[in-house]
């Protein structure tokens, strides 16, 4: 048995055509689960989906497959991005598993550890720039351009078709679709991609709360360390649209979302996917409101250290064992 596949699943709904072979890692039907203890605080209704769970622990995968899929369709031997991490390590095992090389352009010094463990790993070739994500990637679209490699940012469009799922299984698991919606927003592609999932839903569009860093360049949420949105027309637009808001976070704001979330819920992940929390809970939701938790805690280890107490040593003794719980 092989896994079920999102071009599986939604084949009717994603651009790939019959024939093409499927670069899948068993992406897709991530958790819903329910939140108590956030609920009760906030008064509402809340819902995690789990998009940590993805094969390389983030969102980037369910547009990894499609974006890869049709590379390989079209005779593409390499593809390319800018990263700030996911992306990267998304890109990464896609094309090492579709036996295709993957060129990854990363903003200096600002890209978390676990990341850049995964894209190393998978064989990639990682080359530092020295500059801002927002330089790498335009120098990764001037390449592309050229010929050899293909895009795989978001601004390869299969990647928000693909992407685009995850509006459509929350509307599934819940059974309709959410009162409110919040998310981190960085570049605004996954902003867009459940716009788009929920207008093709075609069953009402949630209230969009995006969550973005009040000082992009600098955030410590280094996911979403954009400072120039490539799809922020599109983005900002829905979330108007929609009746949402952007909600501009402090690093303080995130960091305590992110807190809740692993003390309060038992879901660690990183910092940036902590911002729809934050939207969350500086603005307001009512009724049945979704928290798309956008990328695994373990991803960036070091940021820890911002939330959690000291390990303290002990003597092997049950006496200072005791003294050390005390
Ligand atoms: C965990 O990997 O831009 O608003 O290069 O890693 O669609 O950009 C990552 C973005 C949210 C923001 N949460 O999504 C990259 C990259 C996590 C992320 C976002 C990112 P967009």
């Amino acid at each position: 048995m092989d896994v079920i596949t999102l071009a599986e699943r939604y084949r009717d709904r994603l651009p790939l055509e019959p024939g093409d072979r499927v670069v899948s890692l068993g992406e897709g039907s991530t958790p819903l689960v329910y939140a108590d203890a956030l609920s009760s605080e906030l008064g509402l209704d809340l819902w995690l989906k789990l998009e940590s769970m993805n094969p390389t622990g983030s969102f980037k995968d369910r547009g990894m497959t499609v974006a890869v899929s049709r590379a390989l369709a079209q005779g593409a031997t390499a593809v390319i991005c800018a990263s700030t991490g996911n992306t990267a390590a998304s890109a990464a095992a896609y094309a090492a598993r579709a036996g295709m090389e993957a060129a990854i352009l990363l903003p200096q010094g600002a890209v978390s550890l676990g990341k850049l463990a995964q894209a190393r790993a998978a064989g990639a070739r990682l080359l530092e720039v020295r500059g801002t994500f927002d330089q790498a990637l335009r120098a990764a679209s001037a390449l592309a351009a050229t010929g050899r490699h293909v895009l795989v940012n978001s601004l390869n469009p299969d990647r928000i078709e693909g992407q685009k799922t995850a509006a459509f299984e929350i509307a599934e698991g819940l059974g309709r679709v959410p009162d409110a919606l919040a998310l981190p927003y960085g570049g605004g592609g996954n902003t867009r991609a459940y716009a788009r999932g929920f207008t093709e839903w075609d069953a009402g569009t949630p209230r969009f709360l995006a969550g973005a860093a009040a000082r992009r360049g600098e955030t410590l949420a280094s996911a979403i360390r954009i400072v120039d949105p490539a799809h922020r027309a599109e983005a900002e637009t829905a979330v108007r649209d929609s009746g949402g808001a952007v909600v501009a976070l402090t690093d303080d704001e995130i960091v305590d979302a992110w807190r809740a979330l692993a003390e309060q819920e038992g879901v660690f992940c990183e910092p940036a996917s902590a911002a729809g929390l934050a939207a969350v809970r500086k603005l307001g939701a009512s009724g049945t409101v979704v928290v798309v938790v956008t990328g695994h805690g373990l991803k960036d280890p070091d940021a820890v250290d911002r939330i959690a107490a000291p390990i303290v040593g002990v003597d092997a003794d049950a006496d200072a064992i005791a003294e050390g719980l005390a």
